[in-house]
């Protein structure tokens, strides 16, 4: 979303990438993953023709035909053996970041007709989804904090100096941290961790993992008592609230996340005495026992404050692709239909990525027997990666979409990859819907596709008719409304249905009028008052008593209980973190990204490792319930006692076997550590933060 410059060579290649200054919603911030982008291009590890695996056991080049009929005969195969459930499908994070991705894919799983889909949704924001669900009647109904007109902006686990906000487009946050600095405006931090965001905070509190939920809970009670609550008025329950909440003292807070009781009530006093607050809690306050709590209790206090809605405050978004107002997302809920080992809740037509490996693993009607990848590094990236990489070994047919052998992708019997992200157009269909403006940016494609090359949605679209031809579909289906109707939209272009999108959406906006504004886009303005007729609830008001998440209360102040009570022992709590030069799994190919200092050292306080007789440098091994890893330690202050940190994504070189797309980094993968069997209570989304682990020296 950083709109780019890109200068090219007479022979066209990139010379040199800097920032737009005329972008109207980054103004010539770019990050570095932005320089990157030349090395994905030339990058020789990246997949430019499809892999199959031959009879020798290897992958090998083959042609799209074969590669792609290839793969349709092992999904449907599969499928007709076993049933339409035995093929397992799972999305990976860059198809939010792909219009090709997000026009086409869906569309393809769909034909499959299996009920086994999984993304990484259930490994990152699942609980803001069930959240809005419950309180704004959509799942993509979430607000984004209006940080160029706040004067107070709260962030609870979440790290925007480095990661750039998320379901928050807040392209140049240091620019915009810096603006709400000069307009006497106040940046407030909740983190285990001293963050690159923390060190730039006017305040920042170290919170125990997990225990910023009763943090934010003390919080609406304080914000609820007499005088202060100002919601609007399509606003109901807050007596129900304000009753659930009661046992959440800041006292009760403090003991569960050593944030003081006074801290708590100074920040609840300060969230009702400015005229706009804005609070945003993420990664780390979803990823965790009680995301969905966290999430609800930002949403509410940003409601009862009477910040909801309100420059300056959390804003919705009036996008000029409005894919939520036009119903093309839909909006999410609980389904009828549990995962079939654990019986754990699917919701919007997805089950937890958590139980993916079980549901490989353990025989019966129904059992998992082929995946399929879509930009995907589930080995990598959901818990206990490293149970999920011998479950996959043992499947009886892997199809993976991807530019890279990664961790999962290796296992594939074929891997059909798409084309780099310079030779494809570009609009951003999601990231403009949580953009802290409102603008519309069009890009086209900067270089030629590489003429063996194909799209991201020529794949599937080539894959769908494949697949189709393979299953032996009958007549009657084939010429199904619904069948025929994916196939067509199969046919056409991202452009092309981007272009009817904008043409249809209301503004009077097109593929060629964006074309014409210039490569910054349109500037459709500030973001403005949308409530509550864009609510979706069918009385359009808003009921802060959702039963699912007032039924989870007990659970936290349980263990507030406990934690109060417990007793210096061995277990510390590990949780992640990112840097700015890393992107999830992969761009570990990226020599700009990757040389300097490295960066996959645990980090442990200094006392803690003091108690253990450990040294800073030191190697050791770090243990839970789900694994262990051998791992270098760095001491530094910069977490709070008791808690250890990993980032996610490394450990290219899983048993050895240097991928073919690893700079070898040094470095394990988190997600060794972290537990399939501890969920978040409520959406089944994973626990990532907070997994207890013990540390020793390595032997
Ligand atoms: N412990 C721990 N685990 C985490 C996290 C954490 O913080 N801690 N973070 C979680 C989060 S937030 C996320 S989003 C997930 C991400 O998890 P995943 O989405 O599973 O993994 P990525 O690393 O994003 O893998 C992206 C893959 O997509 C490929 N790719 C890139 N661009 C394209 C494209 O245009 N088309 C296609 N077809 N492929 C492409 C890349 O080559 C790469 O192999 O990880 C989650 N896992
Ligand atoms: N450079 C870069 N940018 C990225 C990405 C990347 O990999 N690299 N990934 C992108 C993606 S897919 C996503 S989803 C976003 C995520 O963006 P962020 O939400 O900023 O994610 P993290 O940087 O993981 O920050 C999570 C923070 O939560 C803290 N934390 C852990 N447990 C708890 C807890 O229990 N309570 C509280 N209050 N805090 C806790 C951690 O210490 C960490 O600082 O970033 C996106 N941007
Ligand atoms: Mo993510």
């Amino acid at each position: 979303m950083c709109g780019l410059e890109v200068t090219m060579t007479p022979d066209g290649a990139v010379d040199g990438i800097r920032g737009h200054e005329a972008d109207p919603l980054s103004r010539g911030h770019v990050c570095p993953k932005a320089f990157a982008l030349p090395q994905i291009q030339d990058d020789p590890d990246r997949l430019r023709r499809p892999l199959v695996r031959g009879a020798d056991g290897e992958l090998h080049e083959a042609s799209w035909d074969d590669a792609v009929r290839r793969a349709a005969e092992l999904l449907a195969g599969v499928q007709a053996e076993y049933g339409d459930d035995a093929l397992a499908v799972y999305l990976g994070n860059p198809n939010v970041h792909s219009l090709g991705a997000l026009t086409h894919h869906p569309t393809l799983v769909r034909l499959l007709r299996t009920r086994n889909r999984f993304s990484a949704t259930s490994v990152d924001q699942l609980p803001h989804h069930v959240v809005a669900h419950a309180l704004y009647g959509h799942q993509f109904l979430l607000p984004v904090p209006d940080i160029d007109r706040t004067e107070l902006l709260v962030l609870v686990g979440h790290n925007p100096m480095a990661s750039n906000g998320s379901l928050w487009t807040v392209p140049g946050f240091p620019r915009r941290r810096r603006e709400l600095a000069a307009r006497g405006g106040r940046l407030v931090v909740l983190d285990p961790r001293r963050t690159e965001t923390a060190a730039v905070a006017d305040e920042h509190h170290f919170v125990r993992p997990g225990g910023d939920a009763a943090v934010l809970l003390a919080l609406v009670r304080e914000v609820l008592a007499p005088g202060r609550a100002r919601p609007a008025p399509y606003v109901d329950g807050v007596d129900a609230v304000r009753a659930a909440v009661e046992p959440f003292t800041p006292e009760v807070a403090e003991a569960a996340s050593a944030m003081s009781a006074e801290a708590v009530r100074r920040l609840a006093r300060q969230l009702v005495g400015v005229p706009h607050a804005a609070v945003h809690a993420r990664m780390g306050a979803s990823t965790q026992a009680f995301g969905v709590v966290c999430q609800w209790a930002t949403q509410v206090l940003n409601v009862l404050t009477g910040n909801l809605d309100r420059p300056g405050g959390t804003m919705l978004t009036t996008p000029a692709v409005d894919l939520v107002g036009r119903g093309i997302l839909g909006p999410g809920g609980f389904g009828r239909r549990r995962s079939r080992v654990r019986g754990l809740p699917g919701f919007g037509g997805e089950l937890p990525v958590a139980a993916l490996a079980e549901e490989m693993t353990t025989p019966g009607e129904g059992q998992v027997r082929a995946l399929l990848t879509i930009a995907g590094n589930p080995v990598s990236s959901t818990p206990a990666g490293h149970r999920l990489d011998e479950a996959v070994a043992g499947l009886d047919a892997y199809v993976a979409v991807d530019m890279y052998v990664n961790e999962s992708t290796r296992h594939a019997d074929v891997i059909l990859p798409p084309t780099g992200p310079l030779e494809r157009d570009h609009y951003d269909l999601v990231f403009h819907l949580l953009a802290v403006r409102d603008t519309a940016r069009f890009t086209p494609a900067l270089l030629p596709k590489d003429p063996g090359g194909r799209h991201d949605w020529e794949i599937a679209r080539d894959l769908g008719a494949a697949y189709l031809a393979a299953r032996g579909t009958g007549l009657r289906e084939r010429l199904s409304r619904r069948t025929l109707e994916a196939v067509a939209r199969l046919r056409v272009s991202p452009t092309r249905q981007l272009d009817v999108l904008l043409r249809t959406g209301g503004g009077g906006l097109s593929v060629r009028r964006l074309r014409r504004a210039g490569p910054g886009g349109l500037e459709i303005g500030a973001l403005r008052p949308r409530l509550p007729e864009r609510l979706a609830t069918p009385d359009r008001r808003i009921d802060l008593a959702a039963d699912v998440v007032l039924a989870d209360l007990p659970r936290v102040l349980d263990a507030a209980r406990a934690a109060s009570a417990a007793t210096d022992d061995d277990a510390l709590l590990l949780v992640g973190r990112r840097h700015q030069r890393d992107n999830n799994s992969w761009l570990h190919n990226a020599e700009v990204l990757t040389r300097g200092r490295p960066r996959h050292a645990l980090l442990a306080h200094p006392d803690d490792l003091a108690v253990r007789g450990l040294r800073d440098g030191q190697r050791v091994r770090v243990r839970s319930a789900a694994g262990q890893v051998e791992v270098d330690v760095t001491a530094t202050e910069d977490v709070m006692r008791g808690v250890v940190s990993l980032p996610h994504g490394y450990g290219q070189a899983r048993d050895g076997v240097r991928l073919r797309h690893a700079r070898t980094l040094p470095g394990v993968s988190v997600n060794d550590l972290t537990d399939p069997a501890v969920l978040e209570g409520v959406s089944g989304n994973a626990v990532l933060s907070g997994v207890p682990v013990t540390v020793d020296p390595v032997p």
